[in-house]
């Protein structure tokens, strides 16, 4: 175990609540690893990796970082940062390999020993049900342009909800599903991988309805007082100039980056405008769906990492997973080795906007954080100096938030150690704890060293 710095620099103005949830964050397929093992069988993501072309250099998640065979080392990692919550996500196809049907007594059994580990640390556990590895068995019968997949998942929930409902007190239906449709089924970027924007429409709302079809099951099974949300990767839209043009142009922008998914989840209704953009026809929306995908959320589960900035300037870098829109190199500041611009005042810009105009009970940042070329030095140690600057940013501009009494419950590194990051395979490390992938060392960044002394500092008990 890394040995943490007594001399870091922790000092920020930060006023946050004492139950305020200081978390770390993970997905399944990033870190688990054991792809075929206990039962386990396929999703979407494991014949995605093996496709030659769709992942950086071939890698998959076949091994990631062992964490199904490392869990209880890796709670005890979190114990020594001294965070109070942890987020990860339960892999459909370990639960319910095919994705409907007989239950995997294994792979739910480890969902349940990672849940009583976490509370034996004292981490509250926040479960996501889908971070995008939908079974593979599923996608052959359709997967999200299937509308029988969002009662299969609605089945999955009540599953895993019967199992973990009596100790996890917060849950995420879905984790970013404009990933999942426009990655996964627009752009091809992610799994499945298709190339077809009509389709991308589909799977949204289908993914929209597991969510709506998933609340009440998940309500009945939970103890009271449980907090249930979803997950949305939003970025706030900015534009350089006053062009009518560029007004035109960030209000689509605005449409597809967010508004496509908060309009139905707050609002029931989906924005005019985007289907429009892209000549698609609207999805197959029946009666009722929109109602159930406005039942009312506990909290809204905001992952930040980006602002989008209008006009589009050829030659600069695409914000969020290889989203539609680019910064504008006018505004450059610094980048992560995502290409993403550094933006925290964002944040603060973010959640005003969302408190504004669609009233959520209360948020959670799920997820932000950031990549950057890290290396392990002669000393043994990661010294991350710019994860430590984006992380403390955006604290700060966390703390103008609760400043404004804006119900803010929660923070979530993404991410809690390195791993597997999709498209970009092991290429991009978000982790603040080093993982040398050949041998599986964990090494505490720099970053994790001060994350670790900023929460014992808001405990009162830093040195
Ligand atoms: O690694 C991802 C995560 O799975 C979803 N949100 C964005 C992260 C960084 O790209």
């Amino acid at each position: 175990m890394t040995a943490l710095q007594p001399a870091l620099d922790i000092t920020l103005a930060a006023p946050f609540p004492p139950d305020f949830l200081w978390g770390t964050a993970t997905a399944a397929y990033q870190i688990e690893g054991a792809t075929r093992e206990d039962g386990r069988l396929p999703s979407i993501w494991d014949q995605f990796a093996a496709t030659p072309g769709k992942v950086f250099d071939g890698h998959t998640g076949d091994v990631a970082v062992d964490h199904y065979h490392r869990m209880p080392a890796d709670v005890a990692l979190m114990a020594q940062l001294g965070v109070n919550s942890y987020r990860f996500s339960i892999a459909w196809p370990r639960v319910i390999p095919t994705g409907t049907g007989a239950v995997n007594a294994a792979g739910l059994d480890f969902y349940d020993r990672l849940v009583d580990t976490l509370l034996a640390n004292g981490i509250a556990p926040l479960a996501t049900l889908y971070h995008w590895d939908l079974p593979l068995a599923l996608h052959e019968r359709g997967g999200w342009l299937n509308r029988d997949t969002a009662y299969a998942y609605a089945d999955y929930a009540e599953t895993v909800g019967r199992r973990l409902g009596d100790r996890v007190g917060w849950w995420l239906t879905h984790n970013e599903p404009w990933c999942a449709a426009y990655l996964g089924y627009g752009s091809g970027l992610h799994a499945p991988g298709l190339t077809d924007m009509p389709s991308a429409f589909v799977a949204g709302h289908h993914l929209l309805l597991a969510h709506g079809l998933a609340l009440p099951r998940l309500r009945a099974l939970t103890q009271p007082g449980t907090q249930l949300g979803i997950s949305l990767n939003l970025n706030p839209v900015y534009t350089a100039d006053d062009l009518p043009e560029t007004q035109r142009i960030a209000e689509e922008v605005e449409i597809f980056n967010n508004r496509w998914f908060l309009d139905p989840i707050f609002r029931g209704t989906y924005p005019d405008g985007l289907f429009a953009q892209f000549n698609a026809p609207p999805p197959p929306v029946q009666d009722g769906d929109m109602t159930l995908i406005a039942a009312p959320i506990d909290f809204l589960g905001v992952n930040y990492y980006s602002r989008s900035m209008v006009p589009i300037h050829m030659g600069t870098n695409p914000v969020g997973n290889g989203s539609a829109t680019v910064i504008s190199s006018e505004h450059q500041t610094d980048y992560t080795d995502m290409g993403w611009e550094i933006y925290p005042p964002g944040l603060y810009d973010l959640l005003h906007t969302l408190h504004r105009d669609y009233h959520p009970a209360a948020v959670v940042i799920t997820e932000n954080g950031a990549a950057f070329t890290d290396v392990l030095d002669g000393d043994g140690q990661v010294h991350d100096p710019r994860r430590v600057d984006y992380v403390r940013q955006h604290i700060q501009a966390m703390a103008r938030v609760i400043a404004d009494a804006m119900p803010l419950k929660g923070y979530f590194l993404w991410s809690l150690m390195d791993n597997f990051e999709w498209a970009e395979g092991y290429n991009k490390r978000f982790g603040i704890v080093y993982v040398d992938f050949a041998t599986q060392e964990r090494i505490i960044k720099t970053s994790g060293q001060w994350y670790a002394r900023f929460i014992a500092s808001q405990r009162g008990t830093a040195e």
